[in-house]
């Protein structure tokens, strides 16, 4: 029987691949993992917050019903505020960045960009839901206030990625650039523990994951590409949480479209805290990320905190050959 590795451990251990580590950016891993346990026993406990009154409503002990996501997301700031590895914070939840006070003066290196809960329309029905989270290092003078251009950086630029699916177990899957590993949480010791080791996604997979019901509002390069996965008989996945179809692709492979659509012209999906942690995380993991105009989500310049993006990620074979039909297809040559 193999050892049990707890995340605190790994990273710790992987701290050693960086001779110039010094610690902080292991700390604030850590520290996302605690606060991932702590939502994760609220998001197991949702059905009870139907029972006990909706968000706004006082539950049976006094307290005020929150919905999961704002929870998720306090919570998350709570965490990242007290680990003093933290300067600054960009979430869906907040319109502007975050400024993280210096705790006990020590100035910090990194900003954090997260999603505390996405799919949380999927709570009611007890489908699942993530926390997706970027980690940077800071570009402003470390002594100053952080600044806007801190997270208007390149998804190349992420120093680490990852998220944590709060599904039939709970899992964090994680990287610093070195491959992409995932840990279960134990709930009998309260430890994520290792047992994903060095993801690798599938050349291609039998699913596509699309919501089929926009598909007479995509572009025909898109339609074409749709009926093509169609004729070859894949299956179709779509949990309406980007994080869990990514997650399914990660090991079965397939490939995850958002492409634009009249009420959506660039796109759904935000870019600093969805499309580019998960793209870090698929192209670390051997596969693909690109818009629905061909441009590698990694590569793109942020000009907006929740710049929406269209996507297509997932296995490298089928994203390149959603390319083609683009290349071939798209009624204004790229
Ligand atoms: P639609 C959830 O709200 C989300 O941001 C993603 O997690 C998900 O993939 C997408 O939106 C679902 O959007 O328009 O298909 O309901």
């Amino acid at each position: 029987m193999n050892r049990i590795v707890t995340l605190d451990e790994f990273i710790i251990r992987r701290q050693k691949d960086y001779p110039l580590a010094s610690g902080e950016l292991t700390g604030l891993l850590r520290d996302i993992g605690v606060a991932a346990k702590i939502v994760n026993r609220e998001v197991n406990k949702a059905g009870l917050v139907n029972i006990l009154g909706v968000a706004g409503a006082e539950n049976a002990t006094g307290d005020m019903v929150q919905k999961l996501d704002l929870y998720a997301n306090e919570k998350l700031i709570e965490c990242l505020r007290n680990s003093g590895e933290c300067c600054g914070i960009a979430s869906e939840e907040d319109e502007d960045f975050v400024p993280i006070p210096p705790v006990v003066g020590k100035p910090s290196k990194y900003v954090v960009v997260f999603d505390p809960l996405d799919g949380s329309s999927n709570i009611d029905v007890n489908v699942s839901v993530g926390t997706i989270f970027g980690i940077y290092r800071r570009v402003s003078d470390v002594d100053g206030p952080v600044q806007r251009e801190d997270f208007f950086q390149k998804g190349t630029e992420l120093v680490a990625a990852g998220y944590v699916l709060y599904g039939t177990s709970t899992l964090l899957v994680y990287s610093t650039g070195r491959g992409v590993n995932g840990f279960t949480l134990d709930p009998s010791i309260g430890e994520f523990c290792l047992s994903h080791q060095n993801i690798q996604i599938p050349s291609r997979g039998n699913y596509y994951s699309v919501n089929q019901g926009y598909y007479l509002k995509f572009d025909v390069e898109m339609r074409r590409y749709i009926d093509h996965c169609s004729d070859l008989n894949l299956r179709l996945r779509y949990i309406g949480s980007m994080v869990s179809d990514v997650h399914r692709m990660l090991f079965q492979g397939g490939i995850f479209l958002y492409p634009n659509t009249r009420k959506y012209p660039h796109g759904k999906l935000r870019l600093l805290y969805e499309c580019n942690p998960l793209s870090f995380i698929v192209e670390q993991a051997g596969g693909r990320a690109m818009t629905c105009n061909l441009d590698r989500i990694l590569d793109i310049s942020p000009v907006d905190l929740h710049q929406r993006v269209t996507i297509a990620i997932g296995s490298p074979d089928m994203v390149d050959e959603m390319k083609e039909f683009v290349m071939r297809y798209k009624a204004v040559p790229i």
